[in-house]
């Protein structure tokens, strides 16, 4: 072969991948590697490992059905090294490519082996942009310059100017940028959101459902209620139906949580975006068609794109421009180890219980969730980052760690000392309970302050406060809890922190 080696992971599912670009199917061979290295670094959910699995199982077929060749490694072919440096190396010596082309990959970790590929494997590398994004890395780099700030806030402001998103010639659609005062409604008594589409396995996927219960029967979460599109059709699909059935109420119950709800009006469609199968513009495009069509309020399709154009972009220009150093960071010098719950999902707090058992379910739990319930808990127990990090990277089918890096480190436990937020998302139980029906089903009672009955969210919520006193006390944006804080006796500080020690003492 003197033809091209081009490389395919498992999240660059996309046939106008710039790996692909230029592609002579007459001499170049697309290489896709199930990897044990990439299946076992973190012990993923047991569906995020078929999702992928079997999403680049249907690639291939694709591609292949397009006339190209694909060299596809599976998990049990006997031959496999289980890495991609030992696959490439074996491909590179069975076919002797003349080079090697891939794409940036979604973490550090992989870029750092692909760079050692060239000495590894012998052949020249080039590694081009992931052009999946509407904001390159260098585009981050620049907007964010020398500023002292990098609130995402202005960065989405840049981006609805760039893209033209709901822009009025300079001006936002409807007079402001921002919607969000609107959308922080709990979701009413009796409301039933329109269900989320799922997708039945076929032979292909089920094939996969099968190989990962057998090999991997001790990983955390369950393989039952499987149904993520796992094609670029299947993913169309879903867009269309949450843009057709739940973009209008979006917005309004963004922030929502409620038992046997898994879903919501949430649109489901982080794993296809971060596989590739889906674009984020047409994504964004179809929530502005709905608005310019009437068929969604300007709060909803402004929140939705929100979150795509700017939180999404923003986090992978934070995790670029920031990393290697960003995973060192630990700001509130957390040293608790992960309590085993998050695991099990046993335990007495029954928001806890619910977020996981959503979570072992599906690989699925939505934001405010894995914000405020999950993210809150470990922020407030001081969970150490990188064991809590690594959590969010195993249980959701939609992490990988551009993405989740940021949202865990920077937004959810504050271990970045504020680069990403300008407070900690740092909650008692009353939010949980505005929010959330969680609080009517729970053993502890989320209006009791101390005493054994009392929600374990609030003592943790001041124990918190006072344990970071040095570094929190003069952010502006908490003058008002340590405002409160001073007000209370030396007792009853003393007692927050011993009723939150006594109850992770017990976790
Ligand atoms: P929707 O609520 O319908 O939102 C639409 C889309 O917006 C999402 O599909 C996603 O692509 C994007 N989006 C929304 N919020 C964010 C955000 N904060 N950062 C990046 N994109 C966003 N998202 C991931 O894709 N992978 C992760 O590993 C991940 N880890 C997270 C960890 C924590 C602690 C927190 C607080 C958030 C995390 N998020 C992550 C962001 C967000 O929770 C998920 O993108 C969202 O829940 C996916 O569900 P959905 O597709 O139904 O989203
Ligand atoms: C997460 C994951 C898993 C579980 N398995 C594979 C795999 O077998 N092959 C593959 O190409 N990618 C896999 N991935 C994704 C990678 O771990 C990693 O997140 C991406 O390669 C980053 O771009
Ligand atoms: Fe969670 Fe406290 Fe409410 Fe129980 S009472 S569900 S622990 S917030």
């Amino acid at each position: 072969m003197s033809g091209v080696l081009r490389i395919v992971l498992g999240d660059q599912l996309t046939r106008g991948l710039s790996a692909l670009d230029g592609l002579d199917p007459a001499r170049d061979v697309v290489l896709m590697m199930e990897c044990a290295q990439e299946t076992s670094y973190v012990p993923h959910h047991k569906q995020k490992i078929a999702l992928i699995l079997a999403a680049m199982r249907h690639f291939a077929q694709d591609l292949r059905a397009q006339g190209v060749h694909v060299e596809y490694v599976r998990l049990d072919d006997p031959a496999n090294t289980g890495s991609f440096t030992g696959e490439v190396r074996r491909a590179c010596a069975r076919l002797a490519p003349a080079r090697i082309v891939a794409t940036w990959p979604g973490e550090w970790r992989v870029l750092e082996e692909m760079r050692g590929w060239e000495e590894a494997c012998g052949a020249p590398v080039e590694i081009r942009e992931d052009d999946r994004f509407l904001a390159t890395r260098a585009d981050f780099a620049r907007w964010a310059g020398a500023k002292k700030s990098l609130r995402m806030e202005y960065f989405y402001r840049e981006m609805r100017r760039s893209s033209g998103l709901l822009m009025e010639g300079d001006a936002p659609v409807g007079g402001a940028w921002n919607f969000d005062a609107d959308n922080r409604k709990p979701l009413p008594k009796g409301a039933k959101p329109p269900p989320a589409l799922r997708f039945a396995p076929d032979a292909q996927t089920q094939a996969v459902l099968d190989l990962v219960a057998a090999r991997f029967p001790q990983n955390f979460g369950d393989l039952e209620g499987f149904g993520w599109p796992v094609t670029r059709a299947q993913a169309l699909e879903a867009l269309d139906d949450f843009i057709a059935r739940r973009l209008a109420l979006f917005g309004d119950y963004q922030d929502a949580m409620k038992t046997g709800e898994r879903f919501l009006h949430h649109s489901l469609i982080s794993t296809s975006l971060n596989l590739g199968l889906l674009d984020p513009r047409e994504a964004c495009a179809a929530a502005e068609r709905a608005w310019r069509a009437g068929a969604a309020p300007l709060n909803a399709v402004e929140g939705f794109i929100r979150q795509i154009l700017g939180w999404r972009e923003y986090v992978r220009g934070l995790y670029w421009l920031l990393m290697p150093g960003y995973a060192q960071g630990d700001f509130l010098d957390a040293t608790r180890p992960l309590p085993a719950f998050y695991w099990t999902g046993e335990t007495s707090m029954n928001c806890m219980a619910q977020a996981i058992g959503d979570t072992r379910a599906n690989a699925y739990a939505h934001h405010i969730q894995r914000l405020m319930v999950t993210g809150n808990f470990a922020l407030l127990a001081g969970v150490r980052p990188r064991e809590i990090e690594d959590w969010y990277l195993a249980v959701y089918a939609d992490a990988f760690e551009w993405v989740e890096m940021p949202n865990v480190r920077g937004m959810a436990i504050f271990a970045d000392g504020g680069v990403m937020a300008s407070k900690p998302y740092a909650a008692s139980g009353a939010y949980i309970n505005r929010m959330s029906d969680y609080c009517s089903g729970c053993l502890h009672d989320v209006k009791a302050k101390t005493g054994p009955a009392a929600c374990p969210f609030n003592a943790l919520y001041w124990a918190f406060l006072i344990r970071n006193e040095t570094k929190l006390a003069r952010n502006p944006r908490l003058a008002m809890p340590y405002k409160n804080l001073a007000r209370m006796s030396e007792a009853q500080r003393k007692g927050y922190t011993e009723d939150a020690e006594a109850f992770l003492a017990r976790c």
